[in-house]
């Protein structure tokens, strides 16, 4: 088969898979309300964040590995995080700073600083907006916000359209894209429109396995089973972002509930089953109603970050290579329990299926069997001593072009 007729990833989802991990930040009206879902009726005036400091949030992104992070400018309720000049139901409405605040550009400005990649999340569905049932005047509304958010803020990575809310609606997707194009084209689009990454269907933060870069489908929302409808000339390689809150069940921030924090354990299992499978890692961490990452979450997010760190940092050997049998000679014989392989995608997903094999006398025994490599592939095995590991490509569409074979003792 010819090479040249894989789908292939864009130099921007190549820079964006790269990424692994994202920090998702969800904070707005319903921080200061205890809810998850506003309904457009809190008061802006309950929005007054004591000690607001976005470079907070992203030194703790940061110091955790996260390479982006994706702000709710505008959640369900509509309340804008920004000083928008379309509607008063904003920062600007509210006693934060004398309404004179900006929490995106505060945000944007931090990411900045940091070098961290900056998004935004813009609510399709809008419960305050009065046009909202009208669909010609909302999807004035709708773009003049996102001009608003595209034009203002410099480079933006990531938009984020949701699809909650908005089951059945139609928004005018080509226009919304033609704005995207002009504005921000470097930015990956969220699974609507004309997306370039998917959503990968559920709020766990996991992928299943294979978990293909290549997509002609997506789910729509928790809400219903439906596919979104993507507008034509959307790409084939569609790699999948996992979304997932450190609260269980809680995108927003809620008193008195940090019995849900999840525990180190679940994190690096949601590693695992994210970009261990090859997929994106997106971890919401809410700011509280201080506008500070709680004390608790962010001792959490930090102890991830220095687990991936601890786990992966050092690799007992690694190698790469084309073929379909990579070697990697470890030299004398060693405990081995983790093995990470990555295929260059920049020239498509070719492996279909593999083997990993570690050397005991004169004889090979399997340590791990998959499909999918793609982006990375983590797998995980019983402490098996060996001085040499064999990679096999069973089946590929195309050579196989293998990035990073590594392995690991992880303890
Ligand atoms: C969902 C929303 O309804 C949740 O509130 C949250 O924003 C999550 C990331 O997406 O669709």
């Amino acid at each position: 088969m010819p090479k040249d007729d894989l789908p292939k990833p864009t130099k921007n989802q190549l820079a964006w898979q790269d990424m692994e991990m994202g920090m998702f930040i969800h904070f707005g009206l319903n921080t200061f309300n205890d809810r998850e879902w506003g309904d457009g009726t809190d008061s802006p005036s309950t929005f007054n964040p004591t000690e607001l400091d976005a470079r907070q949030w992203i030194c703790i992104a940061k110091q955790a590995g996260f390479k982006y992070v994706v702000l709710t400018a505008k959640h369900h309720d509509g309340f804008c995080l920004w000083p928008t000049q379309t509607t008063d139901y904003s920062v600007k409405s509210s006693p934060w700073k004398n309404g004179k605040g900006d929490v995106v550009g505060e945000c944007a400005q931090a990411c900045r600083e940091e070098g961290i990649g900056f998004g935004v999340y813009l609510s399709p569905w809008d419960r305050h907006e009065p046009t909202y049932s009208n669909k010609e005047l909302y999807d004035d509304f709708y773009c003049r916000q996102l001009t608003e958010l595209l034009t203002w803020y410099g480079p933006l990575v990531e938009i984020w359209f949701d699809g909650a809310g908005s089951e059945g609606r139609e928004y005018d997707w080509e226009r919304i894209m033609a704005l995207v194009d002009k504005y921000q084209p470097n930015a990956m689009v969220f699974n609507m429109g004309r997306p370039t990454i998917r959503w990968v269907g559920n709020e766990d933060g996991v992928a299943p396995y294979p978990c293909w870069n290549t997509a002609r489908s997506a789910k729509y929302s928790m809400f219903t089973n439906d596919s979104v409808k993507w507008l034509p000339g959307t790409p084939e390689w569609l790699p999948a972002e996992c979304d997932v809150p450190i609260r269980k069940g809680q995108w927003f921030w809620h008193p008195n509930s940090e019995h849900n924090l999840r525990s180190l354990d679940e994190l690096m299992d949601i590693y695992y089953r994210s970009v261990g499978h090859g997929a994106t890692l997106l971890l919401n961490v809410a700011p509280d109603n201080r506008g500070l990452i709680p004390e608790a979450d962010a001792k959490r997010v930090l102890e991830f970050g220095n687990e991936i760190r601890r786990r992966f940092q050092n690799p007992i050997v690694k190698t790469a290579g084309e073929g379909y049998e990579i070697h990697l000679d470890i030299g004398r014989p060693t405990c081995i329990n983790h093995a990470i392989i990555m295929e260059d995608i920049a020239h498509g997903e070719r492996v279909l299926k593999y083997k990993l094999e570690a050397k005991q006398g004169n004889g090979w025994v399997t340590i791990a069997e998959g499909s999918a490599i793609g982006h990375k592939k983590i797998d995980r095995f019983a402490d098996v001593c060996t001085d040499h590991v064999k990679l096999t490509i069973l089946e590929a569409v195309a050579d196989p072009i293998i990035r990073e074979l590594s392995i690991y003792c992880v303890k």
